[in-house]
Order: C-alpha cells, then structure tokens, then sequence
C-alpha cells in the first residue's frame, strides 16, 4: 500500500514537473515568413542592370534596350560564388530606378527582349531561378517603385503597370523569399521623352495596402521589404551596420515614414514598438552598388568586411551583401576573391563552440525543460526561461579548465518576442568576476566581440527585461 502511494506520489509530482507552462509571448511576435527569413542571416543583393552598360548608378530611363549586353553571362558563376561563401540566398535588381527589365515582361518595350543579347530572347531572372534551384539558394526580387522610364510614371494607370509586373515575377519564377520595395525617388526622369521632374507621395500614391496584398496572395512565404516595412526594414544606412541596440519592434507610425526621419527615428527600432519589422542590412562589397571598372582596386578589406559581418549579423540584423555584376554579366575576381576571404574567416571565428566542453547553471529557472542546459544542446527551439515575475537572472558557463576566447554569441528564442533590455557578460578569474562587456539588446543574434580573455567560467547576467527572459543559445569562441 505505502509502495503504491509513494509510487502515485511520485507519478503526480513528475507530471507537474513536466507540465511547466511556457512563457506568455510578449507581443509583437515573428510571423512564419520572417522566422524563415531571420535564419538566413547572410544573403547576396545583385545590382546588374541597364547602368552595368551605361556606368552610372541612376540611369535616366532614356536609355536604349540595345545597350544591354553582356558578353559572357553565367548566373551559375554567381550561385556557386555564394552558395561557397554559405550564403542562403540571391536578391536581384529585377527593374531599377531607369526601368530596364532584366525579364521578358509583356507589358513594356523597355526590356531584355529588345536588347542585343541573346537576339531578345533570353530572360535573366530565368536563368537566376535555375541556377538558385540547382544551389540550393533562395531567390528574391528586387523591384524599384520609381521607374524613370515609364511615361505614366505619377498617374494612376502606373499602377496597373506595377502590379502586372509583380504578376509576372511572383508566378513565374518559383518560390520567391523576399520582395524588395527601394524607397528613392530622385524626381528627374525620362518618363516616355517627357523629361520632367515627377515626385509623388510615396506613402499614399502606391497604395502600398492593396500592392502588398497582391505579394502576399501570389508568394505568401515572401518577407516584403520597405524603407520601414511591411516585413523587414531598411536599418537606416549603406555603411553595413545595425546600432547596439537593435529592437525588432517598430511603431506603426514609422511603418509609412519617409526619409530622412525614419533613419533618424527609427533605425535601433523601439522598445514598445508594435509591430514586429527586423532591419536588414544592405552594403556594397564596392563603393557602387553598380559595376564600375574604375572601382576594382576598391573592394572592401577583410577587416572591413568582418566588420560589417558582426555588425549587421552580431546586433540582430540581417547582411545583404552586394555584389555589382560586370559587363560581361560576371563577378569580378576581385570580389569573389574578398568574398572567398571573408567566408574563410567566418569559418575560422567560429570554429569551435568552446560552450560545448561547458557545464550551465542559472540563479532561477522556470521548471523542468527550461533548465540552463537548454542553451547549450544545439537547439534553438529550446531555451531557458524563468518564472513569470524574474526578469533579473544569470547563466553561468564552467569550463573544465581555464579557457581563452574573445567571443560570445547569445541568442533569444524571439518566437515569444524579443525581451533583454540589457545585459552584462562576466568572466571568473581566480574566483573573481570581472566584466567584459555592458549591452543592450539582444534579439535572434547578438556577438560580441572583446579582447582575448582567460577564465574558467563565463556570466551571462541580464539586468532588465521586458518579461522573464527567454534565451535558447549561447557559444563561445576564440577567433585566432
Ligand atoms: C537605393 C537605390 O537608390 C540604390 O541605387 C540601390 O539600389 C540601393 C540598394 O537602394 O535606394
């Protein structure tokens, strides 16, 4: 009789272990879409396009189609290049500013396939979703609004026009990751020989409501990008770095701003924003984001192209890279020999997890499952958390012996919504803790990098939160 009820004792006593309810999410929350989108963490922007031939980085929209020539095309030279380099995917100037399609679109005249290449029948953005498929890459679109070359370019009717475009490149090329809405309006143009200066109202005039309804019927996986939104947003620069303090909330009142406020306002996001709008970061590997041959002593360095990686990467963003395509329709070996560099490096930084060979204990957890060792096993849909009313707590790494290492990646399980306000990391010395590093935010991705330190143990300690924090991963690296 004792044995039995010991036996249910025990029984009841492990089932309420077991049943340690998750955290409230603290809203706003990542939808799907911008879950598989955050990820990715590092993909490639393309600009080729009309100004590849004309050498400029705004064409005029007078151009001719026939001035769109490449000698030597190959979209499978870029995949690989970036499929090496462990890129998750490839955004391409499908129309810029000048309006030149790199598609056979049937809706304007302005178009490869009135150009000289291919005799007027080859389709870029074809090629591009072949060569993506057979890499295992993702394709996205990039789709300038202002288009220079469109005669009615600020009328109403434009609309039609944009939108039967995003028709063609949203059915006919497969699965597309993201839509890339470029927020410049320079004014001047062609706009069908009138030669004039159009500028509308870029909140109210593409009736981005009803645009962006059509995106989400014909690709609902697609992440839609605008200088604010809907799904992700411009960080604020071209430099290639998001702040230390990066929210993936945003205000809906930011969501429409336009330029310059919101890279003033907005580009750390905001604590109590309501919406959830991750920043991306998109940078040149080269001054231009086109192709120009005077610049191919200036790609960017090593150093500077590690910079932009724990800049953009380390502090919640995303990094787009660019790379201006040649006239030939290649990557120049400058670029890829840099790209191949920097892939190199990031392979070399984080090489070996020394968390891994660690012990974690916390000041407080939930209950069973959200124990510290959830941030150590590797997976990032579990996560230690605390109970509902701690928002003060800390991790501590133990190492077997004492260890050097100059990085530390912390990552917040951002389905329930992103948390830290701030943060510090510690390390234990001859039974002494001494910090390393102050912070703020932390999000999907957080590295920080430090000068070598030697300890035997680690401290992760957050100071304020919005809610009991939630973290699923943490590692520790020492980059030679
Ligand atoms: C800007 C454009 O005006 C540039 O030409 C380039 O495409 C960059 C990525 O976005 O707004």
């Amino acid at each position: 009789m004792k044995i039995v009820s010991t036996f249910i004792l025990v029984f009841f006593m492990s089932c309420k272990e077991l049943n340690v309810a998750p955290p409230e999410p603290v809203y706003p929350i990542p939808s799907q879409r911008q879950m598989d989108w955050q990820e990715m963490e590092f993909y490639a922007f393309i600009h080729f396009n009309m100004n590849t031939f004309t050498n400029m980085e705004w064409g005029t929209g007078g151009e001719s189609p026939k001035q769109f020539n490449p000698t030597e095309l190959d979209c499978r030279q870029w995949a690989k290049s970036f499929k090496d380099a462990g890129m998750k995917g490839i955004i391409i100037t499908a129309k810029h500013h000048d309006g030149f399609c790199l598609w056979p679109s049937q809706y304007t005249k302005h178009s490869v396939k009135n150009s000289s290449w291919k005799n007027g029948r080859g389709d870029i953005i074809r090629e591009l979703a072949d060569a993506c498929k057979e890499f295992g890459l993702k394709l996205g679109i990039y789709y300038s609004p202002w288009d220079r070359n469109h005669a009615d370019y600020g009328k109403p009717e434009y609309l039609i026009y944009l939108r039967n475009q995003l028709q063609e490149l949203l059915t006919n090329y497969g699965d597309i990751f993201e839509v890339w809405f470029d927020g410049a309006n320079g004014g001047t143009g062609y706009y069908g020989g009138a030669n004039e200066t159009r500028k509308v109202d870029k909140r109210v005039y593409y009736d981005w409501e009803a645009t962006f309804s059509l995106v989400r019927e014909l690709q609902p996986n697609a992440v839609i990008f605008g200088d604010a939104g809907l799904d992700v947003r411009w960080v604020g620069n071209e430099k290639g770095y998001a702040y230390p303090t990066t929210w993936s909330n945003l205000m809906r009142d930011s969501v429409y701003a336009g330029m310059p406020e919101y890279a003033e306002k907005y580009s750390s996001g905001q604590t109590n924003g309501t919406h959830w709008v991750p920043a991306e970061v998109d940078v040149s590997i080269r001054p231009g984001w086109y192709y120009h041959p005077e610049q191919d002593g200036k790609v960017k360095s090593l150093k500077k192209l590690m910079d932009i990686y724990y800049e953009s990467v380390g502090r919640n963003g995303s990094l787009l890279l660019n790379f201006p395509i040649d006239k030939r329709g290649l990557i120049h070996a400058n670029d890829i020999r840099q790209l191949q560099a920097m892939a190199k490096q990031i392979k070399v930084d984080f090489a070996h997890n020394l968390s891994r060979e660690s012990k974690a204990s916390t000041s407080s957890y939930r209950g069973k499952g959200y124990e510290a060792k959830r941030v150590l096993d590797g997976d990032n849909k579990t996560y230690w958390a605390t109970a509902d009313n701690v928002i003060q707590a800390s991790l501590t790494i133990e190492f077997n012996q004492s260890t050097t290492f100059n990085r530390f990646l912390v990552q917040e399980y951002i389905q329930l919504g992103q948390r830290v306000k701030s943060f510090i990391v510690e390390a234990r010395n001859d039974g002494t803790w001494r910090e390393i590093s102050r912070e703020t935010t932390i999000g999907y991705k957080r590295i920080l990098r430090f000068t070598d330190v030697t300890a035997t143990a680690v401290r992760l300690k957050i100071l304020d939160s919005k809610a009991c924090p939630t973290i699923s991963n943490v590692e520790i690296f020492y980059a030679p």
